[in-house]
C-alpha cells in the first residue's frame, strides 16, 4: 500500500523536476545536463514526499506545494554532488552510478551543485496559488536550515572539528542530516497554513526521524550491500569519519535508531489528522536497505 503511494508521488515529483530542469538548447546546457544526471539517478525522494505529506496533513490541497517539494530535492542533490567531490568525501559512486564529477569532471560537478542550489530558490519563489506570506516564511526557514547554522554547519563539524562526544556527534547529525528533513516537514506545515504548535511538533518528528535515518546510514555504510545501496561501502572508514558506529558500536547504534524512530512516531500521534502514510514511511526507513 505505502509502496504504491510512494510510487505515485515519485512519478509526479520526477515529472515536475524534469520540467523545472529542462534543457533549452543553450550553450550552458552542459550544467543542466550534469544536474539532471544526478537528479534522475534514482534517489528515494524521501524529503519531497515528507513535505507533501505534511502539506496534506494540514489540509493543503491540489499541487501547489510540488515546486517547493522539488526544490528541496534539488538542494538535497546539490549536497550529494558536492559531498562526493575529491575535496570532500571523494566517492566515485552515488545512487548506483558514477558520481557527478566522475561523469562530468570536477568543475562541471561543482557548477551542477551550484546550479541546483541557486535554481532551487527561484523554484520555491514560484510556489503559486498560496498566500505569499506563507511562501516567504517557508523560504526563510529553508535557507536557515541549509546555511551556516544548518546543513553547511553540520558539514563543517563533520569535516573540520574533532568529534569526541555523543553530544557533538548528535549536534553534527542534527545539522548535517536532520536540518533538511526538518525543513521538508516544517515547510509542508507552513505552506498549508498550520499553526506554531504544529510547526514545533513537525520539528520534533523530523529531528528524531533524521537521527534514526543517519544512524541507519552509518550502519549501511558498514554492513550494507553495495548493489542495493548504490554507493561504496566503507566510505566513512576511508575518510576517517566519526560516526555513531565508531563512537557507540553496532548494538547501541541500532538501539538508538529504534528509540529515535519511536520518538518520531509518538510525535505523529500528537496530530489529529491522518498521519498513516508518514507513520509507514517512518517505520520503513528504519529497516531500509538503501
Ligand atoms: C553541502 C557538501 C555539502 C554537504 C552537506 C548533506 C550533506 C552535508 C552531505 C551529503 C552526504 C550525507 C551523508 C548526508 C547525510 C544525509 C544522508 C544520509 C543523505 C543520503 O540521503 P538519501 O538516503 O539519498 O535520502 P537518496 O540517494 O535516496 O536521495
Amino acid at each position: 500500500m505505502i509502496n504504491s503511494v510512494i510510487e505515485e508521488y515519485r512519478l509526479k515529483i520526477d515529472s515536475r523536476l524534469d520540467m523545472l530542469n529542462a534543457l533549452s538548447d543553450q550553450p550552458y546546457d552542459p550544467v543542466v545536463e550534469a544536474g539532471r544526471y544526478s537528479l534522475f539517478a534514482g534517489g528515494k525522494r524521501i524529503r519531497p514526499i515528507i513535505l507533501l505529506e505534511f502539506y496534506k496533513l494540514f489540509g493543503g490541497e491540489d499541487d501547489c506545494a510540488y515546486n517547493f517539494a522539488c526544490a528541496i530535492e534539488m538542494i538535497h542533490t546539490y549536497s550529494l554532488i558536492h559531498d562526493d567531490l575529491p575535496c570532500m568525501d571523494n566517492d566515485d559512486l552515488r545512487r548506483g552510478k558514477p558520481s557527478c564529477h566522475k561523469q562530468f569532471g570536477e568543475g562541471m560537478a561543482l557548477l551542477a551543485g551550484d546550479y541546483l542550489l541557486t535554481e532551487a530558490f527561484g523554484v520555491c519563489a514560484k510556489t503559486l496559488g498560496l498566500p505569499s506570506e506563507r511562501v516567504i516564511r517557508a523560504i526563510s526557514y529553508l535557507s536557515s536550515a541549509i546555511g551556516g547554522a544548518g546543513m553547511i554547519g553540520g558539514q563543517v563539524i563533520d569535516t573540520a572539528v574533532s568529534i569526541d562526544s555523543e553530544q557533538m556527534l548528535f549536534k553534527m547529525y542534527s545539522l548535517k542530516t536532520c536540518a533538511l528533513i526538518r525543513a521538508a516537514a516544517v515547510c509542508g506545515v507552513i505552506l498549508a497554513g498550520g499553526d506554531d504548535e504544529s510547526v514545533s511538533i513537525a520539528e520534533n518528528y523530523a529531528e528524531n526521524l533524521g537521527l534514526a535515518f543517519q544512524i541507519i546510514d552509518d550502519l549501511l555504510d558498514k554492513e550494507g550491500n553495495v548493489d542495493a545501496l548504490g554507493k561504496p561501502i566503507g566510505s566513512d572508514e576511508k575518510n576517517d569519519k566519526t560516526t555513531a558506529l565508531k563512537l557507540l558500536g553496532v548494538e547501541r547504534s541500532r538501539a538508538l535508531a529504534e528509540e529515535f524512530t519511536k520518538n518520531a512516531l509518538e510525535a505523529l500521534d500528537r496530530f489529529s489528522g491522518d498521519a498513516s502514510n508518514l507513520r509507514e514511511i517512518t517505520q520503513m526507513l528504519l529497516v531500509r536497505e538503501k
